[in-house]
């Protein structure tokens, strides 16, 4: 009986451990030239930056740190409830903010024109249902959801063809987008053992995926993308 209870009470605490993952991404190899936007066809667009914009979708630091990556949990069985928080995405200086983002499938999206012009939204999901709609700058904010989840996907402007970012839907909160220094953190991730995957937009589904074991306290997992031979 005494043995029964003590497994009993091992079993709870190993149950309630939870942990956390986090580290750096980088790459490995010479990173594209950065690319300036030109935003002048729409005036209000060029006349909203001081200073120049680059291209965000390869965005990496002089130490080959990679920002703008998602890195998540693969195929975890998460039975909690939807977060109540609200995430945004804003239209703000002809850019999107931020240029890439985890949701959760039922979490509530503001999306938020902060510029004096027209925008019109553009999500190309193949999961969700597709939206399209204009946000003329008298419209500053319009909320919306997608239910299913859903592997990254591109969102566009209709009416700035340098404006993309790109969302992914998850049926878990077990997911983070790396800074500007290339790190990421992942919290509360109950002790097991999985799949953790990073995805990079140029790199599509090349994605690079190592296993981490979490325990109490936190597991350190770096990624690394590599610049794909040519031969293949
Ligand atoms: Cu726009």
């Amino acid at each position: 009986m005494k043995r029964l209870i003590s497994i009993l009470v091992l079993t709870t605490l190993t149950v309630g451990i939870c942990g956390s993952i986090s580290g750096t991404v980088n790459f490995d190899g010479k990173g594209p030239k950065k690319k300036k936007l030109k935003m002048d066809a729409d005036p209000v667009c060029g006349k909203s930056h001081q200073t120049p914009v680059y291209r965000q979708d390869f965005v990496m630091d002089d130490n080959n740190n990679l920002a703008n990556v998602i890195v998540y949990l693969k195929n975890i069985d998460f039975k909690g409830s939807v977060t109540k928080t609200q995430v945004v995405l804003d239209q703000k200086g002809c850019v999107y903010s931020p240029h890439v983002m985890g949701v959760m499938k039922g979490q509530e999206i503001l999306i938020k024109n902060s510029d004096a012009t027209l925008h019109n939204i553009h999500g190309l999901p193949k999961v969700n249902t597709e939206f399209n709609f204009a946000m003329p700058k008298v419209l500053k904010e319009k909320k919306m959801t997608l239910v299913k989840s859903e592997d990254a996907f591109k969102v566009k402007c209709d009416v700035h063809p340098w404006m993309s970012a790109y969302v992914q839907v998850f049926d878990h909160p077990y997911f983070a987008v790396t800074s500007n220094d290339g790190s990421y953190k992942i919290d509360n991730i109950p002790a097991g053992t999985y799949e953790v995957v990073a995805w990079q937009e140029k790199f599509k589904d090349k994605t690079v995926a190592h296993q981490v074991t979490v325990a109490d306290g936190n597991s350190k997992q770096n990624f690394t993308f590599v610049k794909p031979s040519k031969k293949k």
